[in-house]
């Protein structure tokens, strides 16, 4: 039985589910003891982040840790591409969207309360999102996806973060020219089949948790 400590709106929550469902595997959602970072949760994980795997005596958090593992575990579908270069390359693109864009987009959270709200911080954090975004339509050629045809392990971590950079440009309505063909790859990989339906099920949370931020 594979368990996920996970909740709805995690986001690195919904990269995993993404593998789960596409791999055709079944899981179970825990939430963490008393909410992740909890001196409960860090006692079984000691990062206390979510999303963290338990399977077969194994505890591993860290999405990308996650991914691979069950990549190795069910290897088919195949999420990594056949040669040593183009596995690097899937990689290497997967940590761009770890480490560079969704801290980026999670940056913007801080500002939900009305209360709260910085439009220098916006304009400035929406000026470095752009950025990123420009620097990632030099790095890849989406045909339709990250590794042509088949799902890799790095679209898994961009839906998510598709639906949270809509809900966010709705909301604060900042200046981002996405690029023509980032564009078309969100919503061929919002589409895919084994993304479309975590991806609806990520939209209703995130825009669950939103509200309660605005009310907040
Ligand atoms: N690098 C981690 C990031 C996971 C992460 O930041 N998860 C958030 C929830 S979506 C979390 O656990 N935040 C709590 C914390 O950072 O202490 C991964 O890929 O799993």
């Amino acid at each position: 039985m594979l368990l996920l400590y996970d909740l709805a709106i995690s986001s690195y929550g919904c990269k995993t589910r993404i593998l789960f469902r596409h791999k055709g595997l079944e899981w179970k959602s825990l939430n963490p003891p008393d909410g992740y970072g909890s001196p409960a949760y860090c006692k079984i994980v000691p990062s206390g982040t979510i999303p963290a795997l338990l399977h077969d005596g194994l505890t591993i958090a860290e999405s990308d840790a996650i991914a691979e593992y069950l990549n190795e575990l069910v290897p088919v579908p195949a999420m990594l591409p056949l040669s040593m270069q183009d596995r690097a390359r899937i990689r290497a693109i997967s940590r761009f969207h770890d480490t560079r864009i969704e801290p980026l987009l999670r940056a913007f959270f801080g500002q939900l309360a009305p209360a709260n709200r910085n439009p220098d911080f916006i304009a400035e954090n929406a000026a470095l999102l752009q950025r990123r975004f420009d620097q990632l339509a030099q790095m890849v050629t989406p045909s339709p996806l990250l590794d042509g045809t088949d799902l890799s392990l790095a679209d898994c971590g961009f839906a998510p973060s598709f639906a949270i950079l809509n809900c966010l440009r709705g909301l604060f309505g900042f200046e981002l020219n996405l690029p023509s063909s980032i564009t078309t790859y969100a919503a061929n990989l919002c589409a895919h089949p084994s993304v479309r339906d975590e991806y609806k099920a990520y939209v209703t949370a995130l825009d669950d948790w939103v509200a309660a931020k605005l009310a907040s």
